[in-house]
């Protein structure tokens, strides 16, 4: 398959894209590589781990200038994105040796748990941070001994790639981490269906989400779901607006708008409204958006041809307000301001390019109304000056990960994960070393 360059729509490379016939010989390596890496020292698991950060921060500059070719990702966030995968390997390599059970007083001998590995795990990758949503589950996946398979997005294989060099190079035994690019239906598919496969991580679209979850339940198959999101900023009266305004841009349009915890709905509290507006349109005015390689360029493209047809098939009436984008070759589309009904199509749907819808509402009461009325619950940001009020807010916004004065969505040191069809389990922090193991509970009798 061609791999294009999203900004210059030239061809970067061909990958063969591998079919159910490869993926079963790569389960059958990675279960014999899985039964060997299990009983390696944690130690020496961590140590490996950490060469493989190593690695990775030598060749942080070679793997941003890939994200920019292949994912339109600006310079600036590349080489962010770059440091936050060899970040997750080394908190992921302190898990090895800290993986305990515990002991548990019983009458007539001992009990012990343990964290047993799952064996192989495959993880599906999305196109729009390929190379930070694929350490999210190879790092905590390899730290609990589990062997991984990762099929990454069919447009964007090259990090992922380029990662499983480097972890061979760091000294992984062979087998352990492989990448299979891949078509979804084909690739993707066949891993969901091995019986080999132990567990599914999968970060995607609700649709094929739930196609994966119906599949693997036929199994019994263990699974964890990054999926869609339509998150709320909701701004009070009481805010700094002029914070608020400032950081909502950024909260929507980073990576393009292609993030799942974009805050793609901005709910502003009606006395606040008009002065939010005109704050907001200053601030995406000011977005520059162009060549990724600049580095004082704020936005880059949308990642494809089909994804830029998609976005703009929900821009159709005039927008309140539309930025610059560069015009030619490229797959662009400008930060676009909407003043949309709650009913909106634009409103309702995980649109996943720049643009964002602009409401108001009376109170905090109606504001948690309008947040909740999804079947998404992946973020969303609260701005207030009132703690008591971010407390409440916060408590009742149904999501997964809420951030308040901040647009912040994903630490690796805490839980990130969704509410109701946003997904299911939860990746980074403490959770996800549990999410890639299985608990096991030995007796043995004193008498
Ligand atoms: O996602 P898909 P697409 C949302 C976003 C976007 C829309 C469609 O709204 O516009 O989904 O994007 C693999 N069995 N998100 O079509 O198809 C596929 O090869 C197994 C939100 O690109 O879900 C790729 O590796 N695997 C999201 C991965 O699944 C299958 C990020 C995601 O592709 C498969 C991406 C199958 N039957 C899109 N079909 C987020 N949560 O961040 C496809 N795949």
């Amino acid at each position: 398959m061609k791999i294009i360059n999203p900004a210059t729509e030239d061809v970067l490379t061909d990958v063969e894209l591998a079919d159910a016939a490869e993926v079963d010989r790569a389960v059958e390596r990675a279960r014999k590589a899985q039964a060997a890496w299990r009983d390696v020292a944690p130690g020496q698991r961590a140590r490996l781990l950490r060469a493989f950060a190593d690695l990775v921060d030598a060749h942080g500059e070679e793997l941003a200038m890939l994200e920019v070719a292949n994912a339109g990702h600006p310079i600036g966030n590349a080489r962010w994105e770059a440091g936050a995968v060899r970040d997750v390997l080394h908190f992921y390599a302190g898990a090895p040796e800290r993986n305990h059970g515990l002991q548990i007083p019983v009458p007539g001998g001992v009990d012990v748990t343990f964290q047993e590995p799952l064996g192989v795990v495959g993880v599906i990758v999305p196109w729009n941070f390929p190379m930070l949503i694929m350490s999210w589950g190879v790092a905590p996946a390899l730290a609990a001994g589990n062997a991984v398979i990762v099929k990454p997005a069919e447009w964007t294989p090259l990090t992922a790639l380029r990662l499983a060099e480097l972890a061979l190079a760091a000294g992984l035994p062979e087998g352990v981490l492989q990448v299979l690019p891949g078509a979804g239906e084909v690739a993707g598919a066949r891993l969901v269906e091995h019986p080999d496969v132990a567990k599914i991580v999968f970060t995607g679209s609700t649709e094929v989400g739930k196609q994966i979850a119906a599949k693997a339940g036929a199994q019994v198959k263990r699974i964890t779901l990054e999926l869609g999101g339509k998150s709320a900023n909701i701004i009070f009266a009481d805010s700094d607006l002029e914070k608020a305004a400032k950081a909502a841009p950024y909260a929507v349009f980073d990576n393009s708008g292609q993030d799942c915890c974009a805050r793609s709905r901005i709910l502003v509290q009606a006395g606040a409204y008009d002065e939010f507006l005109e704050r907001l349109s200053a601030a995406v005015r000011d977005i520059r958006v162009g060549d990724p390689l600049d580095p004082d360029t704020d936005m880059g493209p949308l990642v494809s041809a089909e994804h830029l047809a998609r976005v703009r098939g929900f821009v159709d009436d005039a927008p309140y307000l539309q930025g610059d984008c560069p015009q030619g070759k490229g797959y662009w589309f400008p930060p676009t301001v909407l003043t949309s009904a709650v009913t909106d199509r634009a409103f309702t749907e995980e649109i996943f390019g720049p643009v964002v819808s602009v409401v108001p509402f009376a109170d905090e009461a109606e504001a948690v109304r309008i947040a909740n009325d999804t079947p998404y619950g992946l973020s969303g940001s609260i701005w207030t000056r009132d703690v008591g009020r971010a407390l409440r807010v916060a408590r009742a916004v149904e999501a997964g990960a809420l951030s308040v004065n901040s647009n912040s969505s994903v630490r690796y040191w805490t839980p990130f994960g969704g509410f109701k069809q946003s997904g299911l389990g939860r990746e980074l922090g403490p959770d996800a070393l549990a999410a890639f193991t299985e608990t096991k509970n030995v007796f043995i009798s004193s008498e």
